[in-house]
């Protein structure tokens, strides 16, 4: 077994899951704003520090994803954030991509960007306590997209961040994000995650990275927001199953499913049953991000020093999605 490889089945096995931190300031900014706090760093880390103080991080989160600002920031206890969470018996990673810019070719649809100076980042990263990165390509779904441009691009560019990652001994999660923005329906979800995933690990392959290293982080297969023909979380287990088996090659030890703008309940629901379904040798596990913070970020801007009632929250939400991972979540079990 090598090292990457062990790395991403301890960030995921018995349960355990990825807590998305990474949100980037702007959009860490929408968040604050729709529960009135201030945008400030010291808000920002105050809320995350609770989060990665919690009794939960121990059983539940493998895995943290931490944006720039984040993982150079200290915590009260002049702790760095990577030895907050390295304590607490979880595992540091990096956002390391830029962001999703204009694609010059096809307009409408997104190219995510940071490969310039990449190695030299990854190198200060892994310096700084990383053991993992993410990068995370976004499609949209209409009449003609995603195009075959943004197919394409989106995956070579996550096959060369990935290479460079293993490179320098981190193990990449590889986030092909199909949006569930729009009217489509699920089986459009279906056909166009597939060619998503389909290219990606072509290129991944290309690029000679190692798939026991890495760790998938796609959508679910949903119906988009806007249908009027949703599907039930038995169809989304199986559809979601079908897709992945047919497209993921066998080394790859794990996906970590986005939320995507699930409900906290929704996202939770549905991996239960992918896990109930499951008949493959991946973990099937969460890489969540709203679906782990919402209903903890709204406790806690009702009174931002409230520790421990803000981590009993996040603890919750953490403990439903273990179970969910393991296919032993009921809905008796909320609060
Ligand atoms: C946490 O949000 C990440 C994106 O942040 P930026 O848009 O600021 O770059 C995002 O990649 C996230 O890690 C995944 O989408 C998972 O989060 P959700 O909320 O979809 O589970």
């Amino acid at each position: 077994m090598s090292e990457l490889n062990s790395i991403a089945i301890k960030i995921l096995k018995n349960g355990k899951g990825i807590l998305a931190a990474d949100e980037s300031t702007g959009t860490m900014t929408k968040r604050l704003d729709s529960v009135s706090v201030p945008s400030t760093p010291k808000n920002r880390l105050l809320f995350r520090e609770t989060l990665f103080s919690s009794s939960s991080m121990k059983d539940y989160i493998g895995g943290v994803i931490l944006f720039d600002e984040t993982i150079k920031q200290t915590t009260s206890k002049k702790k760095t954030i990577p030895e907050l969470i390295s304590e607490m018996g979880s595992i540091p990673g990096i956002k390391v991509d830029t962001g999703a810019k204009i694609l010059a070719s096809s307009p409408s649809e997104k190219i995510t960007e940071g490969l310039d100076g990449l190695r030299e980042r990854l190198k200060e990263y892994y310096k700084l306590g990383a053991k993992f990165t993410k990068w995370r390509g976004v499609y949209s779904i209409t009449k003609n997209y995603p195009s075959k441009i943004s197919i394409h691009s989106n995956a070579h560019a996550l096959a060369r961040y990935s290479a460079l990652v293993q490179e320098c001994n981190m193990v990449p999660i590889v986030e092909p994000e199909v949006l569930m923005d729009g009217d489509h329906s699920a089986k459009e979800c279906s056909i166009a995650t597939s060619q998503v995933i389909e290219k990606c690990f072509e290129e991944l392959i290309a690029h000679k990275v190692n798939l026991s290293g890495i760790i998938l982080k796609p959508n679910m297969i949903l119906a988009g927001n806007k249908s009027k023909n949703k599907i039930s979380s038995e169809e989304v287990a199986k559809l979601t199953l079908k897709c992945l088996k047919s497209t993921v090659p066998t080394e790859v030890p794990g996906i970590a499913f986005l939320s995507g703008g699930q409900s906290e309940i929704e996202a939770t629901e549905n991996l239960n049953l992918i896990n109930k379904h499951n008949s493959t040798n991946f973990i099937m596990s969460y890489s969540y991000g709203r679906a782990l913070q919402q209903s903890t970020l709204k406790h806690w801007s009702k009174d931002i020093n409230d520790i421990e009632g803000t981590q009993r929250i996040f603890n919750h939400r953490a403990k439903m999605n273990s179970l969910a991972a393991q296919g032993k979540w009921s809905k008796d079990l909320e609060i």
